[in-house]
């Protein structure tokens, strides 16, 4: 277990929580692996219904840019991006659609880049009234990864979903609700409590149908799961050699971002 990922679990309910709250709970190496070995144990333990959700202001800000960065440098490291997708991120969508019970995102902020792809892959997003959220990928010269690709169009639309993938704009959790990107919007303070009693909800009802449900969508909605992000992973490593990838990460990390 990790400092990064605080993990409870009381009335079947996980709580999964990401605790890097100065970095908007960004994704280093060490809490990407947290998370999967975390949703792994999770399919052998007790809990019927699993929660992410991140500490302090943020869900999560996507991949630390500051970690993958060297890689990025002219002359720099010589990471793949598609091998670190295919290592980490890819392997956790896979999980939170595989598990047996429902995945909730508790957005208690700011998503962005991978951090709301994972959010969007999970069963349902409950979102505090002022979380916001960014695909992000764009400005950075990339495109959505961790299943945003397939999950975004799948619950925005593909007209929506495609301009929200090209501009990056940062919209609000009631924007997110009209596209139909979260299930439900909640008072900040309320949040907690909320997610809680949808949890409870969830627990009370009959394990095996819960279980049977979420694989006869999966089968429905995204039989080729494997295969898409696999895909999606080819296409980000022909994005993360461009010019306009290397500027626009530096651009971040100079704070010169628009
Ligand atoms: C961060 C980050 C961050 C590091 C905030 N990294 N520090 C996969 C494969 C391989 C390569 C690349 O990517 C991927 C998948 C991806 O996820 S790509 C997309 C990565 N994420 C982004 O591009 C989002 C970057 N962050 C932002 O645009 C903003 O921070 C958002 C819009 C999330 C929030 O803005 P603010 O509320 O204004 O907060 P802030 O920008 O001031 O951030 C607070 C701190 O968190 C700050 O650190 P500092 O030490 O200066 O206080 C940021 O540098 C840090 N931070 N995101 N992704």
């Amino acid at each position: 277990m990790s400092d990064l990922l605080n993990q409870t679990e009381s009335g079947g309910v996980m709580r999964l929580a990401f605790d890097r709250p100065e970095k908007l709970n960004a994704f280093n190496d060490e809490m990407t692996q947290a998370l999967l070995a975390a949703l792994e144990a999770a399919a052998t333990s007790q809990a019927r219904v699993i929660v992410l959700t991140g500490n302090g202001r943020g869900f999560s800000a996507g991949q630390d840019l500051a970690e993958f960065a060297p890689a990025r440098a002219p002359g720099g490291g010589t990471r793949s991006v598609a091998a670190h997708l295919r290592a980490g991120y890819n392997r956790i969508v896979l999980r939170i659609r595989e598990l047996d019970r429902p995945v909730i995102a508790q957005m208690n902020g700011v998503a962005a880049g991978v951090g709301l792809a994972l959010a969007l892959a999970c069963d349902f997003r409950i979102a505090a009234d002022d979380a916001t959220l960014t695909l992000g990928f764009s400005k950075i010269g990339l495109i959505p990864d961790g299943g945003a690709s397939l999950f975004l169009p799948l619950l925005a639309g593909f007209g929506r979903g495609l301009e929200l993938a090209m501009t990056s704009e940062r919209i609000s959790a009631a924007e997110a609700y009209r596209l139909g990107l979260v299930n439900r919007v909640v008072a900040a303070a309320d949040l907690g409590r909320e997610t809680d009693a949808f949890a409870a909800r969830l627990v009370a009802m009959p394990r095996s149908a819960l279980a049977l449900t979420k694989r006869a969508f999966n089968a429905a909605i995204v039989p080729q799961l494997a295969a898409w992000l696999d895909a999606e992973a080819d296409l980000q490593e022909l994005a993360s050699h461009s010019e306009e990838h290397r500027d626009g990460v530096r651009a971040f990390l100079e704070k010169r971002a628009g």
